[in-house]
């Protein structure tokens, strides 16, 4: 399978995000139609050390048991050490390569791209994927860029035809079809899902906004 085919619901999430259970969030979201997850155990609450390694080990075979992949944010060591399918990484000088280097060519590797110039470094460099945002308002994030909407997916797209693009950042079931019909492959969110009082039902209404969407960009 193609990255591209594990894009159109993508759930970025570590314990911090959480009101429940991370590992039952994660597994309610895969069967409501999660199709890729990062571990970002990153920020205020999140774990450390042999705690944060224990947890994404228990993600990754909670990923594996359902067929779909497993992704670290930043940490390449961390991805290294529990066998992940990929990392994921934000702009920094020379940093696509040097990862690629270190990680293989077998590995995924999503990079985070704010405009077009962005997008055509990280391609360039050797990114599988790239995440786009933030499209709308987020509070998740603290130090995202600007927020420019969909818009920048149409300028990414207009210049790479097939590349794989997520969107992310404030992306909702209100919103998620808009990210689409923009021409992304799919939405990656945190809070729409980790934060849903029914991970399943939220999942299942997000897969079916991306379909809608991306029934418009196929026609
Ligand atoms: N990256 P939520 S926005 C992890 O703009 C992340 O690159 C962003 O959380 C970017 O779905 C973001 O709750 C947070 O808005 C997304």
């Amino acid at each position: 399978m193609s990255i591209a085919e594990h894009l159109p619901v993508y759930l970025v999430m570590g314990s911090q995000n959480c009101y429940q259970d991370p590992i039952e969030v994660l597994r309610k979201a895969i069967q409501g139609g999660v199709t890729c997850f990062q571990y970002r155990e990153k920020g205020n609450g999140a774990k450390v050390g042999s705690e944060r390694e224990e947890l994404g080990f228990h993600l990754k075979k909670v990923c594996h048991n359902y067929g779909i992949p497993f992704i670290v944010n930043d940490d390449v060591n961390l991805a290294i050490q529990l066998e992940a399918d990929g990392v994921h990484i934000g702009q920094q000088d020379g940093l696509v390569q040097e990862v690629r280097s270190i990680i293989g060519s077998e590995k995924l590797l999503g990079v985070s791209a704010h405009n077009v110039k962005e997008a055509e470094k990280a391609i360039e460099e050797g990114a599988d994927y790239i995440g786009v945002g933030p499209m709308f308002h987020t509070s998740t994030k603290k130090d995202t860029e600007q927020v420019r909407g969909p818009i920048v997916i149409r300028e990414i797209r207009d210049v790479f035809p097939v590349f794989p693009i997520v969107g992310i950042g404030g992306i909702s079931k209100k919103n998620a079809y808009d990210v689409v019909s923009s021409g992304a492959n799919g939405v990656a969110v945190i809070s729409a899902i980790s934060q849903a009082e029914n991970a399943v039902k939220a999942s299942q209404e997000l897969k079916q906004e991306v379909e809608d969407g991306r029934l418009t960009v196929e026609k």
